[in-house]
Parts: C-alpha cells; structure tokens; sequence
C-alpha cells in the first residue's frame, strides 16, 4: 500500500498549464467573439468555489443528482455489476460515496462467499479519480482512504478531453462523468469525447452520465447567477488564474458577471462582460487584447438535456441504454449506457 493510501499518477505534462493554458488563451482571446475554455476555472480557489457553488440554494444540480443516488445508487451498481469504478472530472467525490457504499456492500456479499482466509483489509473493490485539478484529487482520495479501507484508491491527473486511453484496462469497469459536467462541452467537442470514450470501452464495461435537463428559466439562471455572488466569483476567478499563470493584468473590477439562456441550443452561457474599454496585456503570450465596453468573453456552456436527444447522441456514439433514472421533479438525469 502506498504510503499516501492511494495512487498517485500525473499524466500532464509539467508544463501543460503553462502551454495548454497559452494556447487556449491565444486562441480565444483573438477571434472576434472571444472565448476561454472551462477546465481553466480549476485551480485551488476555483474548485473551493465550485464546492460552495454546490450548497448555494439556487444550485439544485448537485442535491438533484444526490437524491437520485440516494435513492439509486444500489439499482445502479447492480445494473452495471462491477467492483472498479473510473471517475471522470471527479472533483471532490462527495457523491460518489453513495455508488462506491453499494458498490462495497454488493462485493462485500460476494467476498464473504468467496472468502478463503484473505485478511478483512483486503481491498474488494476500486475507485480511479481522474481530474486536471491536483488540488481537488488529493483532499477528495485522502478522505476516501479514510473512510473506505476495503477501497483501492487511484488518482489520475489527466484532460479528459485527451487522456481516455490511460483508462485502466483488463478489468470490467464502470466510468461514471456526474454533475452534468458533460454539458459544458459543445455539441461536436461533446460527440467527440462519447466516441472516443466508446472506443475504450469493452463489451462488459459500462457508462454512467449524470445529465441536467432541461426546465423553467426560473429555475435555470439563478441557478447561475445566485444571490450571495458565489457562482460570479467563480467566473472572475478565471481571470486570476489567467493574470497568476501567464502573468496577465486583467482588472478583474473592470468585468461582470453575465449570465444568458440561450433557448436555441438549450444552454445557459456563463460570460465576463468589460465594463469599458481597455487593453490587457499578456506578456508570457507576447500579446495585447483589447476589450470594447460592453463586449463578452464566453467563459462556459452548461447544456440542459431532453432525454430523446440525449439517447440519440449516446447511440450514435456506440452505446446501448441500460437504465435512466430521474427524480419526481424530473430536473436531472442518471443514465447507464453499456457497450454490447
Ligand atoms: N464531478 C463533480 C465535480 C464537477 S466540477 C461533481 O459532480 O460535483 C467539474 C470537475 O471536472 C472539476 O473537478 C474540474 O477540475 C474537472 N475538469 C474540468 N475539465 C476537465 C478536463 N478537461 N479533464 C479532467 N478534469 C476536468
Ligand atoms: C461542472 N459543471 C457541470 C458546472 C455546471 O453547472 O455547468 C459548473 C458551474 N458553472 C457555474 N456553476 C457551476
């Protein structure tokens, strides 16, 4: 046993902030309608954030899922009926607890069956962690060793956007992608990452995709725009980790915090909007932006799903429906997908 409790792999590359970031950056900050991609909101601070977002009032996503799980968890893992569970984008892993207690309590029943004098710590079941953030893997596989002795723990630091072929192999394996984080990716980065997921899937692996739907615009903006300012927080935050890795000058008091439902792509669009004219300086890109009062940098999607289409896209990707399991309300989705 390592002495941390868990595995630890970094599968990015030293400097893949420092040129990711850089071309992500330069890519986005010079077109016309300026954009930045999502994973960067991910430092210390903001997957600090993200997790107060998730106890905000208005932010029902992640007390959806969980009641779900709650409710669920043990159809789920029974349904999928494998002891090594991948998590892709696996932040704190609080959730998780409730699929990792069933799938525990299901091995924990088989391993009495089978038992021939292995000793009680034995582990009987495993849980891969995979996420860009080291921060988020570290505090949420320490506290999982802590609670879960029969439980191998592995963190994986890796882009889920290019790293899929690092996913273990040999053993059956549920990944499971919760949270809706599936909705921040655009339709064709989205269809994307299915078939490339689909392709490292065996016939006895399966998938579970925690998927928000679509509902009221009363419920879906404040969701994203709450009172205390946390999830405004959270988008500023960006610049932050923008002006602290590539030695920006962004005035983060010089944007807002805009938020828009667009009912065409049924999807909310998280935006900083410049609050006057200005010109920002990157100097690790040798470059300067300039930014018109009033323009947006589009900082993130969060598509809202229906379940015809989101089956579509499953299928056209390669998977076969397993069970889809919603709560009363109907607001969020768990779905299992398998492969043959
Ligand atoms: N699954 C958790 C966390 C969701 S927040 C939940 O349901 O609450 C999104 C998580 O995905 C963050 O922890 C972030 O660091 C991670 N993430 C975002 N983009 C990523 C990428 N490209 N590769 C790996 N992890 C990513
Ligand atoms: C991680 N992801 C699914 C969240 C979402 O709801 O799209 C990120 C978030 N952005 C603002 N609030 C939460």
């Amino acid at each position: 046993m390592p002495a941390l409790g868990y595995t630890y792999d970094d599968h990015l590359p030293a400097d893949f902030s420092a040129q990711s970031l850089r071309h992500d950056v330069r890519t986005g900050l010079t077109t016309p309608r300026k954009w930045l991609p999502p994973k960067w909101f991910y430092d210390k601070v903001g997957s600090e954030l993200f997790e107060d977002i998730t106890a905000l009032r208005e932010y029902y996503p992640t007390r959806t899922e969980r009641a779900i799980l709650d409710e669920s968890a043990s159809a789920i893992v029974a349904a999928a009926g494998v002891d090594t569970l991948v998590e892709l984008g696996s932040g704190s892993s609080e959730k998780t607890r409730l699929l990792l207690d069933a799938m525990l309590d299901r091995a924990d029943g088989g391993a009495e069956r089978r038992r021939h004098g292995g000793a009680a710590a034995d582990p009987i079941a495993s849980y891969v962690a995979l996420d860009v953030s080291e921060d988020a893997l570290r505090s949420a596989c320490a506290a999982l060793v802590g609670s879960y002795p029969r439980l191998r723990v592995g963190a994986m630091r890796a882009d889920f956007t290019h790293h899929l072929e690092l996913l273990p192999a040999g053993k059956p394996m549920t990944v499971a992608f919760l949270g809706s984080t599936i909705g921040n990716f655009e339709p064709a980065e989205r269809a994307t990452f299915l078939r490339a997921l689909r392709a490292q899937l065996g016939e006895h692996d399966h998938f579970l995709l925690g998927a928000d739907l679509v509902k009221s615009t009363d419920v879906l903006v404040p969701a994203y725009d709450d009172a205390a300012g946390v999830t405004a927080a959270f988008n500023l935050n960006l610049l932050d980790v923008l002006n602290h890795s590539l030695r920006a000058d962004f005035d983060r008091t010089a944007f807002d915090h805009v938020v828009v439902w667009d009912s065409q792509n049924e999807w909310i669009e998280m935006r900083l909007r410049a609050t006057r004219d200005m010109v920002v300086h990157l100097p690790d890109l040798d470059l300067d932006v300039h930014f018109d009062r009033g323009e947006d940098v589009r900082t993130e999607i969060s598509a809202k799903f229906r379940r015809e289409s989101l089956t579509a896209e499953l299928a056209a990707a390669g998977f076969i429906g397993r069970g889809w399991w919603t709560d009363q309300r109907q607001w969020f989705s768990l779905s299992l997908w398998g492969t043959a």
